[in-house]
């Protein structure tokens, strides 16, 4: 068994981003140099956020501001166009964000966009071209013409979750894996849980005797440095435990994986 995370809720707190991201507000933002389809745009930075066991989207560009601040990205890197987690794919003309599935209300849209031109426009894109009028504003395009693009990944810690214990049983990479694509289809990030004080600790055993659970993996593990555990959701080392009786005791020098049991 295992137990998902799901957070909804951002706090503040952060730290620096991985090298080559920018940090804006709580998010780190990560533009490409490869050329790709939207839909492999979008494949892409879900891949690149899990390398920092985090969920990654294509970005979110929901205010003046984060349009200011990915301009002057796109200024230092010398982009001329990049794809951004906005499309239309569903509805004509409704265009939402990739990240949190909210319909867009602010927009940025270039002259005569969106246009949809030859009714096969889906994709938005910034975009630059002077002469014709789009200074780091937005055009839909179409979905298949490769194009640069821009990863977000939400860089915080979470306070307020939800949380989802399987009835499957998993190694720990696959409960990882699958808390992952479960939070996906809310359009979420999620993670294996993170138990960091006593309360959420009596929360979870509450919920596993509700659900009758003999045992579910947390999000904690000492893969890395042997004793050293860190928590999968935020990375961060661990300071709170509740062990069981002689544990932990890396039975075979090979135990390496916590389990609430
Ligand atoms: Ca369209
Ligand atoms: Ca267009
Ligand atoms: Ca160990």
């Amino acid at each position: 068994m295992k137990l998902c995370v799901l957070a909804f809720v951002a706090t503040v707190v952060f730290s620096s981003c991985p090298t080559s991201w920018s940090h804006y507000k709580d998010k780190c933002f990560f533009l490409s140099r490869d050329n790709e389809t939207f839909a492999d745009s979008l494949k892409l930075c879900e891949v690149i956020g899990r390398q920092y066991g985090r969920s990654a989207s294509l970005a979110t560009v929901d205010d003046a501001k984060t349009q200011q601040f990915l301009t002057d990205l796109m200024i230092k890197i010398n982009s001329i166009g990049m794809y951004i987690g906005l499309n239309d794919l569903v509805t004509e003309g409704t265009f939402h964000w990739v990240a949190n599935g909210k319909q867009a209300t602010y927009f940025n849209w270039g002259p005569t966009q969106p246009n949809n031109r030859g009714g096969n426009e889906n994709c938005v894109a910034m975009r630059v071209d002077p002469v014709i009028g789009f200074n780091y504003s937005w055009t839909d395009g179409p979905c298949t013409v490769p194009t640069t693009y821009i990863c977000e990944m939400v860089w915080t810690h979470y306070k307020d979750k939800c949380f989802f214990l399987s009835r499957d049983n998993e190694t720990f990479a696959d409960s990882l894996k699958l808390c992952e694509v479960i939070g996906r289809q809310y359009g979420r990030s999620a993670s294996l849980a993170t138990v960091d004080d006593a309360k959420t600790q009596q929360f979870l055993a509450n919920l596993m005797i509700k659900i009758n659970s003999i045992g579910m993996y947390i999000g904690l593990n000492d893969l890395v440095t042997e004793g050293e555990f860190h928590w999968i959701a935020n990375g961060k080392q661990a300071t709170y435990f509740n062990w069981g009786p002689t544990q932990p005791n890396n039975r075979g020098g090979n135990e390496n994986c916590v389990a609430m049991s």
